[in-house]
């Protein structure tokens, strides 16, 4: 792996942000994610190989130690505001100038669940696709879903849960939607989901990537 993509990732495991911050102490004084990005992009590596080789496994790694109890909450957050310093660069990549007028794809991380990098990575291939993206963002209740499908008829909705016990208020959400509106398209991910939980929910696509999520709506959108 290129060095600076190692440099980034190890960056986003430890939590050092950028060059001002002072976390941690034995990382003070250099670069972080934001100025390691900046540089990698400058320097002409892709925005999908800083990501896929250097981001997402950085956090896979924070995950594993927090299950080990090796890091705690305030160092898994750490982690995840580098995450996101390093995506202010990568995002503008991956969002085309592009009218947005294939369709309206809402999309929200499901009631009592904070985990937001995975569904901001989804809202941005999305967009980056054509597709004009509501976010709702974090701890979304289904009233909130519905009033956006009142608001955008004929849009799409996207439900990221990260946690166990939020996939209990994701299957909440479908049903909810679902009944009150049965043709409405539902999408699900996040680490825990699965496509045998989606067909337990009755949920219409599973993605375990956002560009699963990308495909789907492409091949299922109403041309107008
Ligand atoms: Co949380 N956390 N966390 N956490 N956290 C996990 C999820 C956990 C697996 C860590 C662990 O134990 N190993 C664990 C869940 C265990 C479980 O339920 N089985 C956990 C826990 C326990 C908790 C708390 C309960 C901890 C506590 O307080 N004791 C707490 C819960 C808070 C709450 O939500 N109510 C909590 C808090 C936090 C932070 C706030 C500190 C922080 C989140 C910050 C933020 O998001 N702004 C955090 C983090 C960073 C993580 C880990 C380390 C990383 C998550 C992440 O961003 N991954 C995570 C461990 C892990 O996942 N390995 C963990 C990177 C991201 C790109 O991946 O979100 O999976 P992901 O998204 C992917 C795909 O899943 C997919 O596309 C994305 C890109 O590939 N995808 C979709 C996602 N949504 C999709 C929707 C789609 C399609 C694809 O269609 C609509």
């Amino acid at each position: 792996m290129d060095e600076i993509i190692q440099k980034i990732s190890s960056c986003i495991e430890y939590g050092k942000i950028n060059r001002a911050s002072p976390y941690p102490p034995g990382m003070k004084d250099q670069d972080g994610a934001y100025e390691l990005t900046r540089q990698a992009l400058d320097r002409g590596i892709s925005p999908s190989e800083i990501l896929e080789s250097g981001m997402i496994p950085a956090m896979e790694i924070v995950g594993n130690k927090f299950s080990r109890n090796e890091i705690f909450v305030p160092q898994m957050l750490m982690s995840a505001k580098a995450m996101n310093a390093a995506m202010e660069h990568i995002k503008p990549f991956f969002i085309s100038g592009e009218a947005k007028r294939k369709g309206v794809f809402v999309i929200g991380t499901v009631a009592g669940d904070l985990h937001d990098i995975g569904k901001n990575l989804v809202a941005m291939m999305i967009e980056g696709g054509g597709w004009e993206v509501i976010d709702l963002g974090v701890d979304v209740k289904p009233d909130k879903f519905k009033d956006s499908i009142r608001q955008y008829p004929g849009c799409f909705v996207g439900l990221s849960a990260l946690l166990t016990t939020t996939m209990e208020n994701m299957k909440i959400t479908v049903k909810e939607l679902k009944e009150q509106y049965p043709h409405i398209k539902v999408l699900i991910g996040g680490a825990p989901v699965t496509d045998d939980f989606r067909q337990k929910i009755g949920a219409d696509f599973y993605s375990p990537d956002p560009q699963g999520a990308v495909k789907y709506l492409n091949t299922n959108r109403v041309l107008q």
